[in-house]
């Protein structure tokens, strides 16, 4: 009797205090297979899937198996739809912008059920529109982050809810809008919030009951690791945003979890915190059991671009002079992709710090990281009448200098697939320029805490590129120019059937060969298709899904719509919705029935609030300076009104006489622009 208590007692001492999954944890070591059960497919990231029965030479036959729609969950104009869906044992799991959760026959498309967040809908601390990028999955339960900073796990069965945990309060400017990693029973959530002066942090927590184990913060305390690229004897680390935006990567031989961190808070005021600012846009490693650092590497250096590393790091071995190496890379906004060794963090083909150009006042760095290859979008802004147009890492102050990449691209949240067949990465690209200006902007808990604008200036070309970059060489294999912005939140999946499918904005979906980059196959949705897709199996059928319910970054045509196809689909294309817009202007819902427009509303100082309203001939608009600084409205181009510069606080009111669609922008700060429709 003794005995036996002693031996369990052993036992339990011995077994962790988390309890594994060993049938989960086998398949995320694995190559994907017939079931795509966390956001990158595995646990590498790498978005390839084995399944050949779709390949070059019947993928021309694809058609539409089914399309389900998510009963208007997400669909409006403030949501993206851009989750990978996960699929086990033939259900399929989505979820939409609104965190809300729908477990489908993945061969059918047929709803079994559905969980509905009753997110508060007032959450103001979303940036960049109400996203939820996707679901992790054990044996049994379903994990998610949702808009309200809560970490959430249903039952797969069911989809009750079985545990929830607060990571942080909205109101304090905190959102998840990243899918959350499982392996060996944690699970492993980022936090976005990296405009609203947060402090970042990668947090695992018990898989079967809720509770943290431990966070590790992005920016460091007094006397951590990093905190010497502050400044001593403030706090403004604290406050530092550095927030995790996508699903972290895991070795399992190396016991290491790796993950990027985004921008630097406030985003283009770089004067009260000299220093390199670590972990701000950066790929870092910790050991995956117990949050203990490993190491990093900083990809910009005191970050005044909001050049975050938002898309998902993505593991991959290779062969580098004979060598096998044990790579790691991540798309930046920079343009770069940056592959290292995932060992230990240094460059594998090679990063050289460069002197860059200088701006006492934002205590620029003195050097920058430039990756040996290409770039996938051009480093330097075409000039604008009246702008002054710069590169990569230009410095700006007060006076607007226009830079290419802008904060929304190179590579932005897109995910960046891996194919072991070709030895190409497929990256997406984002073109579009930003003017960048500093202004003052004092921290307070909960408001938007960025010290500056990247706004595009009205008739600034947007477009975008899809690269293969070669990973042994990181140049150039192929690239398309893409009439869209892509990279700001789609992405693609590659297939050991040798094809590459993406979707694009305008509601297209795409297959390409994955070795030439030649379009094989398209089909229209109807929908924006801004999200990646996912391959999987069922009952020996090949299928490939879509999430298509738009982009509120990209202005492409929101709905809620989860596209399946296959080889013996019979479901054709949809009409195509309202392109994006490819030139800057104003975009987002037009209000009616308005009769005052804010200047600096929402708290947002360089901005129209309702930027677009409708208006009857003879109708007036009272323009209201509700921010801190000077504002005007003046039309754009050939019309004829302008309310004059008003300070703060003052009004004009303008009557519309004439029918027509006007643009405006305020002359001391041309990034900002509205749109006045003149109905008869
Ligand atoms: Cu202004």
């Amino acid at each position: 009797m003794r005995s036996t208590a002693i031996l369990s007692l052993l036992i339990l001492l011995s077994t962790p205090a988390w309890a594994a999954d060993p049938e989960i944890d086998q398949m995320l070591r694995s190559p994907v297979g017939k079931d795509w059960i966390t956001n990158g497919g595995n646990l590498t990231n790498q978005r390839y899937s084995t399944l050949t029965q779709i390949d070059t030479t019947n993928v021309k036959q694809l058609k539409g198996a089914w399309m389900t729609r998510m009963k208007g969950s997400g669909a409006a104009g403030k949501y993206s739809f851009e989750a990978s869906p996960l699929v086990k044992n033939g259900i399929m799991y989505v979820i939409t912008g609104n965190d809300d959760v729908f477990a489908l026959n993945a061969k059918t498309g047929e709803i079994l059920w559905e969980y509905w967040s009753g997110i508060d809908q007032k959450i103001s601390t979303a940036c960049c529109g109400w996203v939820n990028r996707g679901l992790a999955m054990d044996e049994g339960l379903l994990y998610f982050g949702q808009l309200d900073a809560n970490v959430v796990a249903l039952d797969m069965k069911t989809g009750k809810v079985a545990w929830k945990t607060p990571i942080e309060k909205w109101e304090n400017g905190y959102t998840i809008t990243s899918a959350p990693l499982y392996y060996e029973g944690l699970v492993y959530s980022g936090i976005a919030g990296g405009e609203f002066g947060v402090r970042g942090r990668l947090t695992a927590l018990d898989a079967k009951t809720g509770e943290i184990k431990w966070r590790w913060y992005t920016l460091p305390g007094p006397g951590e690791i990093g905190s010497e690229t502050w400044p001593k004897g403030t706090d403004h680390s604290m406050r530092g945003g550095a927030t995790i935006w996508n699903t972290p990567a895991l070795d399992p031989q190396l016991g290491l979890i790796y993950f990027a961190v985004g921008n630097c808070g406030p985003d283009y005021d770089g004067s009260m915190r000299e220093g390199d600012n670590l972990f701000c846009t950066s790929m870092v490693a910790l050991k995956a059991k117990t949050g203990e650092y490993a190491w990093h590497f900083q990809q910009v250096h005191h970050d005044i671009w909001d050049y975050d590393a938002a898309s998902p790091v993505v593991l991959f071995d290779t062969v580098i002079n004979g060598q096998p190496r044990k790579g790691i890379a991540e798309a930046g906004r920079t343009g770069w992709l940056y592959i290292l060794d995932r060992t230990n963090g240094k460059p594998l083909i090679g990063i050289d710090e460069r002197p860059v150009p200088q701006e006492p006042r934002q205590k620029t760095a003195a050097t920058q990281p430039y990756p040996k290859g290409d770039a996938t979008v051009p480093q330097c802004a075409e000039p604008m009448p009246g702008l002054e147009a710069g590169c990569i890492f230009t410095p700006f102050w007060e006076t607007p200098v226009l830079v290419q990449p802008s904060g929304l691209g190179g590579t932005n949240w897109s995910p960046v697939p891996y194919s072991p067949d070709t030895g190409y990465f497929y990256v997406p690209g984002t073109i579009r320029a930003g003017s960048f200006a500093r202004y003052d902007n004092p921290f307070k808990l909960g408001q938007r805490y960025v010290g500056g604008t990247q706004a595009a200036p009205i008739g600034t070309q947007m477009s975008g590129t899809f690269t293969a970059i070669d990973g042994k060489t990181n140049t150039i294999a192929w690239q398309h120019k893409t009439p869209y912005r892509v990279g700001g939140g789609g992405g693609s999946t590659v297939t050991a059937g040798g094809l590459v499918f993406r979707g694009e904005p305008d509601g297209n979906f795409l297959a390409l060969d994955a070795k030439t980059g030649k379009e094989l196959w398209r089909f229209q949705t109807g929908f924006g298709a801004d999200a990646p897709p996912v391959v999987y199996e069922v009952d020996g059928e090949q299928f490939v899904v879509i999430a298509t319910g738009g982009n509120q970054l990209q202005g492409s045509a929101y709905g809620d719509a989860v596209w399946a196809f296959s080889l013996k689909g019979q479901l054709g294309p949809l009409w195509p919705p309202p392109p994006p817009p490819t030139v800057a202007g104003p975009i987002g819902p037009i209000a009616s029935g308005v009769d005052t427009v804010r200047m600096g509303g929402i708290n947002v100082e360089y901005s129209f609030v309702p930027s677009r309203v409708r208006v009857k001939k003879g109708d007036s608009l009272t323009f209201l300076n509700v921010g801190d600084l000077p504002h005007g409205a003046t039309a754009w181009q050939k019309a004829e009104w302008d309310t004059g510069i008003l300070p703060k606080g003052d009004k004009k009111s303008i009557t519309f006489n004439q029918p027509g669609i006007y643009y405006y922008i305020c002359l001391p700060h041309p990034w900002m622009y509205g749109q006045v429709i003149v109905e008869e």
